[in-house]
């Protein structure tokens, strides 16, 4: 039988953390925020219990630091404990949101399934099945809220310092099959989190790195070979952390790339979107649009309960009612009573007056030399590009150039934008 370990890789919980950046919430939406956080880390503990993984590890902010109550421990610890009654290990580093100074102890215990490395130097544990060497798990702590140390925090999680760390106790350690490293770092993604660098990950002799702090998941070098991986928050917790949000469960299995399935655990999903309403002939037939969005963009969440903020876009004549604030405000009040598991924060107006080119034309006013202009313009799209070059350099932008996918499409952007400020006023 071939030998293979499969455990939970969870990360980035931030129990306790308050939600924030709502432009609008209503009083049952914000009890069912309060109630969101704890019932992920209550799917990750179910994932774990229910595919009956060897062990789970947690890469760094368990808790969100500033507002970790005794019921978030309470919490934290309940779950660890339901782990040890399935006689299923933990392996836990503190992040710089929870490091090892901010954990409250006279509040918990933590249940002896769980380990919590320190930060003084790295940890290893050698974990058995049947009394076998399976896998060795290293890892270490952040001690303050920044990781002051000018050594990098991976440095000497490696399998063979694991080995030699384990040897005197476990003189058989090096049949372990298996060695994973946990560690909260922004790899070379976040410069000031404790960052590595995939080389030297990779380094290691490790077959995965189970990272915390990026909050979106993203895997290195890529999901055909995951070898350092970013499991992300297993919760959203503003407007920014849109998209489904999980833990990954991982099997490993000798000679062969990590196998990787993501678990989805949000119990609220956050979405922002685009509806362009130009085809729509009234308020109302914008209202259905956007309830077809909202199930659209909600079939690919994996999660039934959705928070969303809408940009309505298009050139439409309902521009004029779309720009009272009211009109906007009695749409998003009737989307939310109409599906209850769905709440729009806001609703953004950024609709135009359909133009008229060819009649702004025979007009011959500025707007129709705007327009012979811009068109001599567009017709030349290396002298676009090589002045936006120009521009961007002089400001210190550079870093941006890359960003320029489609200059004809900026272009035409650009003088639609223009038009519609130029003939906004006799349009309305
Ligand atoms: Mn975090």
């Amino acid at each position: 039988m071939a030998s293979h370990v499969t455990f939970i890789h969870a990360a980035d919980l931030h129990l306790g953390a308050p939600f924030r950046g709502l432009r609008a919430v209503s009083q049952s939406w914000a009890r069912r925020l309060t109630s969101a956080l704890s019932e992920a880390y209550d799917k990750v503990i179910s994932a774990a219990i229910e595919r009956s993984v060897d062990f789970v590890v947690i890469s760094g902010d368990s808790f969100d630091l500033s507002e970790t109550s005794y019921s978030d421990y309470l919490h934290f610890v309940t779950g660890l404990q339901k782990l040890a009654d399935a006689h299923i290990p933990v392996f836990i580093v503190a992040g710089n949101h929870d490091p090892l100074t901010s954990w409250q102890h006279d509040y918990f215990e933590l249940p002896s399934n769980a380990i919590l490395f320190s930060a003084d130097r790295p940890n290893f544990v050698l974990l058995r099945k049947e009394g076998k060497p399976l896998c060795i798990v290293g890892g270490r702590s952040y001690f303050n809220q920044t990781w002051l140390e000018d050594i990098s925090i991976a440095e000497g999680i490696t399998r063979s310092s694991a080995i030699s760390t384990l040897r005197p106790l476990n003189p058989d350690v090096d049949q372990a099959p298996f060695a994973v490293g946990v560690v909260h770092s922004g790899l070379n993604l976040d410069p000031y989190k404790a960052p590595t660098s995939p080389a030297e990950l990779l380094n290691a002799d490790m077959d995965y790195w189970a990272l915390g702090h990026v909050h979106m998941p993203y895997i290195w070098p890529n999901a055909d070979d995951p070898r350092i991986v970013f499991s992300g928050c297993i919760q959203g917790r503003d407007i920014k952390e849109t998209g489904p949000r999980g833990v990954y469960e991982v099997t490993l299995r000798e000679n062969q790339p990590a196998q990787l399935t993501f678990i989805p655990t949000a119990s609220v999903v956050w979405q922002q979107f685009e509806v362009d309403v130009c085809d729509c002939s009234n308020v109302l037939d914008i209202q259905n649009k956007i309830v077809r969005e909202l199930f659209r963009v909600n079939g690919k969440a994996r999660c039934e309960e959705m928070i969303s903020r809408i940009t309505l876009v298009g050139a439409t004549p309902l521009c004029r009612h779309l720009s009272n604030d009211s009109t906007l405000e009695d749409l998003r009040t009737s989307l939310n009573e109409t599906y209850p598991s769905f709440f729009c924060d806001a609703i953004i107006n950024k609709t135009t007056m359909p133009l008229d080119r060819s009649k702004l034309a025979a007009e011959g006013l500025f707007p129709s030399v705007f327009m012979r202009v811009a068109s001599d313009q567009q017709a030349l799209p290396d002298a676009e590009l090589y002045y936006l070059e120009e521009a961007f350099t002089e400001r210190n932008l550079s870093s941006l150039l890359g960003r320029i996918k489609d200059v004809e499409e900026l272009a035409s952007d650009a003088e639609t934008l223009v038009l519609d400020l130029l003939t906004r006023d006799e349009r309305s």
